[in-house]
């Protein structure tokens, strides 16, 4: 109902913040990869053995896929290409997964978009 999913919005907002301090490294975490746009570190809840999450490091109001504006295109496009390169670093471009979980019918809990990068086991279809 509708308090429950003001709960969630006010969890998502408390959340916002959480990935900037892991860019400014007031928040510790294990970087696999890191370019002038985009920082990739390792997720503190491996789902499989390479669970990397890359992440814009200008926010820009990108707090997910779902409210993303047409200014936003480029970092797209760089978030992708980077996916592959800490696939190729992780040793799994053979076969990996990326996921966007936006909003939170799709379980987003972190509220600044971000990629998972997801390999290292033999993925199953479909998602949970
Ligand atoms: P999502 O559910 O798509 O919003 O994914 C958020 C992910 O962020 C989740 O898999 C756990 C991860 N996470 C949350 N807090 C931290 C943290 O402090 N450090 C790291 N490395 N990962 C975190």
């Amino acid at each position: 109902d509708s308090l429950v999913y003001m709960g969630q919005q006010a969890r998502g907002h408390c959340l916002w913040s959480l990935f900037d301090k892991i860019i400014s490294r007031e928040i510790p975490s294990t970087v696999v990869y890191e370019d002038d746009k985009v920082l990739a570190f390792r997720d503190i809840n491996p789902q499989a053995p390479v669970h990397v999450l890359l992440i814009p490091k200008v926010r820009d109001g990108l707090t997910e896929l779902g409210k993303a504006e047409l200014k936003h295109e480029d970092i797209f496009g760089h978030l992708l290409y980077a996916a592959k390169i800490v696939a190729e670093k992780e040793g799994i471009v053979d076969g990996f997964r990326v996921v966007i979980n936006s909003g939170v019918s799709a379980c987003q809990s972190v509220y600044h978009l971000h990629l998972h990068v997801l390999g290292g086991r033999q993925m199953k279809w479909p998602p949970g």
